[in-house]
Order: structure tokens, then C-alpha cells, then sequence
């Protein structure tokens, strides 16, 4: 009997295994059962694979890790032979990376694109889900893997009267596959995240005029793209795998210079020159400064006054650079990367409309009215960002044991153990699902881990004659409460944010991606699969 067979009659719609989403966790996750002799099909929505990368085709689009790290470690083939051009790759580099590593791999013949996955629901007595599409096709696997992304349902406010606008609407997170030409045009940009500070930039340089509509300052530090070196890049190449190594051992999963000083024992001018460095530098090393800038309000002050300072600096208007200044603590939202961005507000074509204290009251035919004001705009940009880790999953009508609806049993927030596998949902994994580091880490280091885990795991099920696998509710229960025990010890879930559900209007809050840092996290999965997956019952 070959192996593929070990779980289930082979027809062209029965599977081992059902992947939801050909981003780069879908592709690597196809490639993985591929390897083990799993029969899989994946659904793709899109009709390319890439996931974010596919659908965030907005202007300015970049990494905001660096190209080196942020790839995949599974071959060292392709990462020898990959060549990488710059140190925050933009997003037509990243895709033209995820096509190429689906056809290098002869991954599309498995992927069924332009197909999204309505609902998944599990028979208890075949033991196996059942997958419907939106072509109303069904078909049947003993394992649904969802690698749906923890960004990818965007977040569309509901403005009053939004349908009587004239002119064209975009989402950052839904952006046309054809150019989109702000020339001549008076655009309005809403949401100042990583998406609309990304994108403002580049929009103010076309576009006749630009309104910039502020609800919450970001902190933004700047990104120093630049080609890569090629020295660096042949020194990384050649100690590849020692590189990979240090990255697993960073809480972020990304390389950065962590001083473990704290900022409130140096001294006012040391503290500068520290923050100076790291500013010339550029990118999310800034937040590395000193040890204590995420568990000690006091010192993430420091942090924050010196980008406060540096906004007062850049920006010409004083006004324009007050209402740019950001008040809450540095780092607890989802830190920005920028080229210009504060100075783009020197521009004579660029309007800051601060919606603090007046929001957007409602469209109109021609534009968007604050208090009583209207701008009139040719375009608008929702660069509003997205229902986080749990809206692509529960936008899924996913059914578990004895008909459980996921949407009910989240109904409070997310619930899983290690965020890989949840209660009453037997042979369901979840790729950075809530509960692991995810959208906290450099997410293709979480990937790789969550894959490997899930690829080992049935492996072992299959060697064991064992079918079915499920969480038990006392090890998920301990593992939410040390999610929370961690999140809670941090700045981070101080504030408000995509992190904790606070931008989705009627969203439980609940921090849900694990704070505790990648190695320690890996480590834990480890140890539980080398204990025969302690906390899971396998029958
Ligand atoms: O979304 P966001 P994003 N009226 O939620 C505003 C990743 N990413 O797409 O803060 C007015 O951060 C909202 O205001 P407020 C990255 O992890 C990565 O920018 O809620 N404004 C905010 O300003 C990032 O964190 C990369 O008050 C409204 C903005 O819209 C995540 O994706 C690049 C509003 C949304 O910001 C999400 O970033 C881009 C309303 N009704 C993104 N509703 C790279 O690695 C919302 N807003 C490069």
C-alpha cells in the first residue's frame, strides 16, 4: 500500500489533506505533504498565488523585514539561487518570489485558484470534514489545514452614505491588478497604518492634490531602503544556515541589535545617541534600543519623545507637525516603516485632515464631509486595514464536532491550543492561528515552524495507525490563560489595536497573538510533539 493511501480512498475529490489559501504558508504547507505522501488540494481565492502579496498591490508596498530573512529556509537551493535586490523587497519582487517558488516546485497543479472555501464542515462518523466551495463543489479530506493569513479579510468602515460617491473606491488590502493613475487627481487617503503610510508617499507625488485623513498618529521610523550589498549578500548565502539559526533564537524572528540596557539607567545623552543610531539605521531595530521600551512606561516615554522630536523636526507647518505627533506608547500598536512620510506634509499638495476629534460624518457624490466640511476628491483609499487573525477563519462557515459553530464557540474570542488546533474541531490545524506569535514575528519563521510541526504531526499519527487529533480542553484553557498571563506583562496590550480587536467595531476583545517570543514558543511545540503531543488526545 503506498502511503497516500494510509489515510484514505484516493478519487478526485477525496484528499488526505485540504490546504485553505496558496499564500506562502499554503505553498509550503502543499509542499511539506507533498514530501510526506499526502494527497492534498489547496483553494485559492486569488488567481495567483502569494496571498498578501497578491491582494496588497497598493503603491509603495514593502517589506518591512528584510529580504534575507524574510523567505523561505525549507531549500537551500532556492535560497542560494534566489537573488534578493534590495533590503526591504517591494511587494512585485515578493510575488515574482511566491511564483517562482510555486513553479520551481510544480506546486500550481494541486492549487484550484479563483476558488474561495464557503465552508468546512467535520463528519463525526466518516471522521473526515467535508469542504464546500463557491462553485458549490464538496470535497472530502481527513485533515483541513487553513493558511487563510492573519491580514487578509479587509476592514471596510461602514461611512453613511459611502454608496452615493461618484468616483472610484479602493483597499489598500484590495488593490485592482491593473495600474491605477492618480495623476491629475484630488485623492483622499483614510488611515494612517502601515498601509496608508506606505502608500501616502507615493500617492502625494501623483496626485493633484492629497487629503491625508488622520483618526490616530502613528509612530513611524524610517525604513533606509537600499540595494543590497552584494558582499553581504554573498557572506549571508555562504553561512546561510548559521543565519537562519540566529533568526529562530530572536523573539521576532528577525536579526536586530538588542541592547539589554535599560533606557532609564544611561544617561539623557547616551539614551540620544542610542536612539540616534537606530534611527539613522532605520527599521524595527528601534524598538530594540533598550530592554525595558515594551514593560516600562516610563522608558518607552523616552522612545517615544525622541520620534516626537524627530516628527517636530521634519515637519514645517507646526501645526501639521503637532497633530502628526502620536500620544499613546510606542510599539504597543504595530510599529510603522516609512520612506518620507512626515516629510511628504511639506508638500503643497498634501492636506493633513485630522478625524480625532471630528470624524468623517458621511460621503457625499463628491467627496467626504467632516463636521459639516466637505472634501471634494476624485478617489478615495480605504487604507483601513483588516478584521485580524480571526476574520478570514470565521468568514468560513466552519463546523465541528456535533455541528459546533467556530463563529459561536469564538464568540468571546479566539480559543486555541498553541493557536494550531482548537476543541471540538478534531484534524483541523491552523497556520498562525490565534495564540501563536503570527503577526508578532517575522511571519515566514512562523510559518516554516508551524508547518513542520503539522507535517510531523501526521506523520506520527500515520505511524501510530492513530486518525484523529484534538486538543484537550483543559491544556487549551491553560494555554489562553498564559497567552493572557504574557500579553498582559506587556505594554503592548495597553492599547487598543488590530492586535486585541479594538478597530473592528463589536469585536471581542482579547489579545491574540502570543507575545512570549518565537524560541520559546517553538520550543514548547516541540516538547509536546516529543511527549506524543501532550495536551491532545490521538485516537
Ligand atoms: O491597517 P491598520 P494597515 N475612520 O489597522 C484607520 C501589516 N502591514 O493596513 O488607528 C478613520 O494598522 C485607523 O485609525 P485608528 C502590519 O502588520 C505590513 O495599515 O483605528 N480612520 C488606522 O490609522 C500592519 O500593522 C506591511 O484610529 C479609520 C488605519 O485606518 C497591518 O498590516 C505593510 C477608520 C488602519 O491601520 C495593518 O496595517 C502594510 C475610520 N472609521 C501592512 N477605521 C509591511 O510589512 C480605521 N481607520 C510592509
Amino acid at each position: 500500500m503506498s502511503e497516500t493511501e494510509v489515510f484514505g480512498e484516493k478519487s478526485s475529490d477525496t484528499f488526505d489533506v485540504v490546504i485553505v489559501g496558496a499564500g506562502f504558508a499554503g505553498l509550503y504547507m502543499l509542499y511539506r505533504m507533498r514530501e510526506l505522501g499526502f494527497s492534498s488540494r489547496v483553494f485559492e481565492a486569488g488567481s495567483g498565488v502569494g496571498g498578501t502579496w497578491y491582494w496588497n498591490r497598493y503603491p509603495g508596498a514593502r517589506c518591512d523585514v528584510n529580504s534575507m530573512e524574510y523567505s523561505y529556509q525549507f531549500s537551500d537551493d532556492l535560497q542560494q539561487e534566489w537573488e534578493w535586490t534590495e533590503r526591504f523587497p517591494t511587494q512585485p519582487e515578493i510575488l515574482r518570489y511566491a511564483d517562482h517558488v510555486a513553479d520551481r516546485f510544480d506546486l500550481r497543479r494541486d492549487i484550484q485558484f479563483n476558488t474561495r472555501v464557503t465552508a468546512a464542515s467535520f463528519n463525526d462518523e466518516a471522521g473526515v470534514w467535508i469542504i464546500t466551495t463557491d462553485d458549490g463543489a464538496e470535497v472530502s479530506s481527513k485533515f483541513c489545514i487553513t493558511a487563510m493569513g492573519c491580514l487578509s479579510e479587509p476592514n471596510f468602515p461602514k461611512f453613511r452614505n459611502i454608496d452615493a460617491f461618484d468616483g472610484p473606491i479602493y483597499h489598500t488590502g484590495r488593490w485592482p491588478h491593473e495600474e491605477v493613475d492618480f495623476t491629475g487627481q484630488r485623492v483622499a487617503v483614510i488611515g494612517t497604518g502601515s498601509s496608508g503610510i506606505q502608500a501616502i508617499p507615493v500617492i502625494a507625488e501623483q496626485a493633484e492634490h492629497l487629503y491625508v485623513f488622520q483618526r490616530t498618529a502613528s509612530y513611524s521610523i524610517p525604513a533606509r531602503n537600499a540595494p543590497l550589498d552584494p558582499e553581504f549578500v554573498r557572506e549571508t548565502k555562504a553561512n546561510y544556515a548559521e543565519v537562519r539559526k540566529r533568526v529562530r533564537q530572536t523573539v521576532q524572528g528577525m536579526l536586530t541589535r538588542f541592547n539589554p540596557a535599560s533606557a532609564l539607567e544611561v544617561t539623557p545623552e547616551e539614551r540620544q545617541r542610542e536612539y540616534e543610531s537606530r534611527w539613522v539605521l532605520g527599521g524595527f531595530g528601534f524598538m530594540a534600543a533598550f530592554a525595558d521600551l515594551l514593560s516600562d512606561e516610563r522608558a518607552n516615554d523616552t522612545a517615544a519623545e525622541f520620534v516626537r522630536g524627530k516628527i517636530r523636526e521634519t515637519v514645517k507647518d507646526p501645526d501639521v507637525a503637532e497633530a502628526l505627533l502620536p500620544r499613546n506608547i510606542i510599539g504597543a500598536k504595530r510599529l510603522c516603516i516609512d520612506t518620507d512620510y512626515y516629510a511628504t506634509f511639506n508638500r503643497p499638495n498634501v492636506t493633513l485632515v485630522d478625524v480625532n476629534d471630528s470624524p468623517i460624518e458621511r460621503m457625499t457624490r463628491d467627496g467626504i464631509v467632516t463636521k459639516g466640511e466637505e472634501y471634494r476628491v476624485d478617489s478615495i483609499v480605504f487604507a483601513t486595514g483588516f478584521d485580524a487573525i480571526t476574520g478570514a477563519l470565521l468568514k468560513v462557515d466552519i463546523r465541528g464536532r456535533g455541528g459546533v459553530k467556530l463563529r459561536d464557540k469564538w464568540i468571546k474570542g479566539p480559543r486555541a491550543y498553541l493557536g494550531l488546533a482548537t476543541t471540538d474541531f478534531p484534524n483541523l490545524f491552523m497556520i498562525t492561528g490565534p495564540g501563536s506569535p503570527s503577526v508578532l514575528s517575522n511571519v515566514i519563521v512562523s510559518i516554516e515552524q508551524h508547518v513542520d510541526w503539522i507535517g510531523e504531526c501526521l506523520q506520527y499519527m500515520r505511524n501510530h495507525g492513530a486518525t484523529r487529533i484534538e486538543p484537550r480542553q483543559t491544556a487549551e484553557d491553560d494555554w489562553i490563560t498564559h497567552v493572557n498571563e504574557v500579553a498582559d506583562a506587556s505594554l503592548r496590550s495597553k492599547v487598543g489595536s488590530w492586535y486585541d480587536g479594538a478597530n473592528i467595531p463589536g469585536k471581542a476583545r482579547i489579545f491574540m497573538p502570543y507575545i512570549g517570543g518565537l524560541p520559546e514558543y517553538a520550543e514548547k511545540c516541540a516538547d509536546i510533539a516529543a511527549h506524543g503531543y501532550e495536551g491532545f488526545v490521538l485516537s
